[in-house]
Parts: C-alpha cells; sequence; structure tokens
C-alpha cells in the first residue's frame, strides 16, 4: 500500500539530510544495525517544519479514525522533546485550528525550581488533563517511562504518545538473537497503559521505500537484520 503524502514527504526529507542512514551501526543494546534513524539532525529551520507537520499529520489522521480519541496538552520531555512539542502543537492548528487551535503544550525542567512560579512544569499544566507525549526514538523505553512517570505525578492522564521512528525490534535480551518472539518496548508501553503509540515512520515503510529506490545490498541487510530482531508485536 502506497504511503500517505506526508510520510512519504518526511521519508524523503530524513533521507536527504542523513537522519536515516545505511551502513554499519552499534545502537544502546550492542546490536549491529544496517541502519540509524537521528532525530537530531532535524535542526535546520527546514527540518523542523519537517518533523513537525509530520507528527502533527500522524496525530491528527487518529484523531480523525478515532472520534473518542481526545487531548487537551502536548508535552515534551526536556530536552529534545520541548521543540519537537512546540513546533507539534503549531502545525496542529495550523491544518485545523478549530480543532486544535486552542490546545497547549508543556514541559518538564530537568530542575525542580524552587522560587517564583516554582515546580517542575513549563507551559500547561498537566493535572487533571489529557496527554499526549511527543518523543524521538524509543528503544528501551527508559526515556519515554521516566516522562510518563512526570505526567502520572502530575496527575495528567497519558492518552497517547506519537514518535518520530519505530524499529520494531524487540526489546534487548542477554541472549540477544535466541530466536524467542518477544514484543518491542512500545509494544510493551502500549499494552501496559492501554494508549495508542503513534510512528510517523517504521522500519517497514523504510524498506518498502528502498524496494523501490535504494540500493539492492541496503535492502537485503534491512530485511535480514528486519528478520532476527523483529518484535512479536
Ligand atoms: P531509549 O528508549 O531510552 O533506549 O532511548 C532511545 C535511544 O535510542 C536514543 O536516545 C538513541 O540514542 C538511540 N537510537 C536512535 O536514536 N536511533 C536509532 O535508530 C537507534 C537507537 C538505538 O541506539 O537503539
Amino acid at each position: 500500500m502506497a504511503l500517505p503524502e506526508y510520510k512519504q514527504a518526511f521519508l524523503s526529507d530524513c533521507v536527504s539530510s542523513d537522519a536515516l542512514k545505511f551502513g554499519t551501526f552499534t545502537l544502546k543494546s550492542k546490536r549491529t544495525s544496517p541502519y540509524f534513524f537521528n532525530a537530531g539532525l532535524f535542526h535546520r529551520a527546514d527540518l523542523l517544519r519537517s518533523i513537525s507537520t509530520a507528527y502533527a499529520h500522524t496525530l491528527k489522521a487518529h484523531a480523525d479514525a478515532d472520534p473518542t480519541f481526545h487531548f487537551d496538552v502536548l508535552f515534551g520531555p526536556a530536552y529534545k522533546g520541548i521543540p519537537l512539542a512546540a513546533a507539534t502543537i503549531d502545525k496542529l492548528a495550523a491544518l485545523d485550528s478549530a480543532a486544535y487551535g486552542r490546545k497547549s503544550y508543556s514541559f518538564n525542567r530537568k530542575e525542580a525550581k524552587d522560587h517564583g512560579e516554582g515546580g517542575s512544569i513549563v507551559g500547561a499544566s498537566l493535572k487533571g488533563q489529557k496527554i499526549v507525549i511527543v518523543d524521538d526514538v524509543i528503544t528501551a523505553g527508559t526515556a519515554i517511562r521516566e516522562a510518563i512517570d512526570i505526567i502520572q505525578r502530575e496527575g495528567g492522564e497519558l492518552v497517547g504518545i506519537i514518535v518520530a521512528f519505530d524499529r520494531l525490534e524487540k526489546t534487548p535480551s542477554a541472549t540477544d538473537d535466541d530466536g524467542t518472539p518477544r514484543p518491542s518496548a512500545i509494544g510493551e508501553v502500549r499494552k501496559q497503559y492501554g494508549i495508542p503509540v503513534l510512528p510517523i515512520l517504521t522500519l517497514d515503510d523504510v524498506v518498502e521505500y528502498l524496494r523501490g529506490l535504494g540500493s539492492e545490498a541496503d535492502l537485503k541487510r534491512l530485511d535480514e537484520y528486519r528478520a532476527k530482531y523483529r518484535a512479536s508485536d
């Protein structure tokens, strides 16, 4: 099935900016991966616009498909999530100002402030609000669980997570290539919290893209990697 226009546009920006690279990379999990997604490269103005527009479309597509889905605040965990949340809420309002023009964003301070307005949240309060987290990549799930803890501590209700890329990879274990089916960290978060975790792109999208345009050698390495580490959900 052809990718929606906004995914195609984002994928092509990922490749042209080198945010998505093919080669040999060592991951946090120590796995050797034939590709790497680096959201940190989206610092140029046109690329920030590209990634935030793609996040906005991803969230809107979900909300359009499920009329029971509502959120109040887009939360960007410090530091990487901060510009993403601000830029994405702006793009959502541009896509549909009636639906999103009065939604808010907020983020946490890394260190709590003990003077002035106090507290660790900057922007909209999370208390009693329906919260969506925006994050770049979830691999082991450490960072996202910290963000979920903050929301719970502040009395917010987590209703969804948007991420730029889902590697569709099972969680690492001591016997990493033992062939045992295991879920991904994203799959575990979905199940544990009963919420949608919505990626702009997945590894499957990249494989499809390479089938059309990429090198045969890259495609073969990605196919092999995907077969070896594919998550059970
Ligand atoms: P955790 O979910 O807390 O492990 O955080 C995700 C981390 O995975 C990021 O901070 C990156 O260091 C790393 N990463 C990517 O950003 N892109 C990839 O394609 C793969 C990884 C990774 O190391 O698994």
